[in-house]
C-alpha cells in the first residue's frame, strides 16, 4: 500500500524533493563537465603553446623549416573555431610555392603541433570549387 501512501501530502512533497534532488544531480553534473571541458580546452592550448615554442627553438626562424612552421600556424588560424579564412589559406598555398616549401612539410608540422591533419582540415573547411583554387595556387604554372 505504499503507492496509495504518496497520494498524501506528505507522500507528494517528498516526491517533489526528490525531483528537486534529481535537477540539482543534473545540473551539478551538467555543470561538472562544463568544467571539465573547460579544463580541458586550456591544457590543450597550453600543450599546443608549449609544442609551439619547442619546435620555433628547433627549425629557428628565417629558416625554410621555420616558415612551414609560420604556415602550419597561419592556416590553423585561419581554420580553427567558426568560419574559415579563405583568404589567408589562398596566401598560404602562394607562399608555399613561391618559396617551395613542399605541403607536406607544412602539413607535419600541422600535425605535430595541432594532432591534426592538414588536408582533412581543408576539406572540411573548404567547398570543392574552393579546394580546387588553393591546388591552383599551390601548384600554378606560369604557363597552361
Ligand atoms: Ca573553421
Amino acid at each position: 500500500m505504499s503507492n496509495l501512501m504518496n497520494l498524501t501530502p506528505q507522500g507528494m512533497a517528498a516526491n517533489a524533493a526528490k525531483d528537486v534532488l534529481l535537477d540539482k544531480r543534473v545540473l551539478i553534473g551538467a555543470g561538472t563537465l562544463v568544467v571539465l571541458g573547460i579544463a580541458w580546452y586550456w591544457s590543450q592550448r597550453a600543450n599546443t603553446d608549449a609544442k609551439i615554442t619547442e619546435v620555433s627553438k628547433q627549425v629557428g626562424t628565417g629558416t625554410r623549416e621555420g616558415m612551414a612552421v609560420e604556415l602550419a600556424m597561419r592556416m590553423y588560424a585561419a581554420i580553427d573555431g567558426w568560419g574559415t579564412d579563405e583568404e589567408a589559406l589562398y596566401e598560404a598555398a602562394k607562399q608555399m610555392r613561391l618559396y617551395q616549401i613542399p605541403f607536406s612539410e607544412v602539413a607535419g608540422y600541422y600535425n605535430k603541433l595541432y594532432g591534426d591533419h592538414l588536408i582533412s582540415d581543408l576539406q572540411g573547411d573548404l567547398s570543392a570549387s574552393q579546394m580546387v583554387k588553393f591546388n591552383q595556387l599551390l601548384n600554378q604554372r606560369t604557363t597552361l
